[in-house]
């Protein structure tokens, strides 16, 4: 049986996954969740993910919550092609970059928080994710490879599986992207591999474009 990963078109963690399965070569199903319409707070969904997010994946009849733990669990399924280089500090220092959006930008821009910080007020709530965004990007930036052409170097990671997710998101946004030239080389990068170009957002399903 595939693997049954629940998405949404837009989420960027379900985005990440997505990426990650196509770069592992691993054929799934998707099952749609529809964030805007509240899909996430239904008790199926919540009896899979507690927290009420996307992605889940079910996977040899086990059900996993976190798209970076699913990506590290991806990586110990099928560790070719690898999404960690080997040496023990270069593992570190791809982890620190995937933190720098997982921990450090992600979560303050999801749905559950905008309501709370913003409410209806759509310019408190560009505002800010703008400035969540701007400031988790500029390290990521200062971390990120000088040569490239992706987020760590010469081969794609785990961290520019978080990148391009965030940088699609970054853009809805509007966030000014010019500071960051590391960052675009790297997402240019990725975003010329066909299996980053079928997990985009508008390759989807349940995408309305
Ligand atoms: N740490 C979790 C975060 C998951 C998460 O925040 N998912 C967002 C979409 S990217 C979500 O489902 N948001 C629903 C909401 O805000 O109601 C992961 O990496 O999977």
């Amino acid at each position: 049986m595939k693997p049954i990963l629940a998405t949404y078109w837009r989420s960027s963690c379900s985005f990440r996954v997505r990426i990650a399965l196509g770069y592992k070569n691993v054929a799934y199903e998707p099952l749609l969740v529809n964030l805007l319409e509240g899909d996430q707070k239904k008790p199926a969904h919540l009896a899979k993910n507690p927290i009420g997010h996307v992605p889940t994946l079910t996977i040899d009849g086990v059900t996993h919550v976190d798209s970076i733990a699913i990506m590290e669990l991806l990586e110990e399924l099928y560790p070719e092609p690898p999404l960690l280089p080997t040496a023990p500090h270069d593992r570190a220092r791809v982890r620190a970059l995937v933190q720098t959006i997982a921990s450090g930008i992600q979560p303050l821009q999801n749905l559950v928080v905008l309501d709370r910080v913003g409410g209806t007020d759509q310019e408190k709530r560009s505002d800010w994710m703008k400035f969540w965004i701007t400031r988790g990007l500029s390290a990521f930036e200062a971390l990120a490879s000088a040569s490239g052409p992706f987020a760590f170097g010469a081969a794609f990671t785990m961290a520019d599986a978080c990148l391009v997710p965030q940088i699609y998101a970054s853009r809805r946004v509007g966030v000014d992207l010019t500071p960051f030239p590391r960052i675009l080389r790297a997402e240019a990068a990725a975003s010329e591999l066909a299996f980053v170009a079928a997990a985009r957002p508008e390759a989807q399903p349940d995408a309305k474009l």
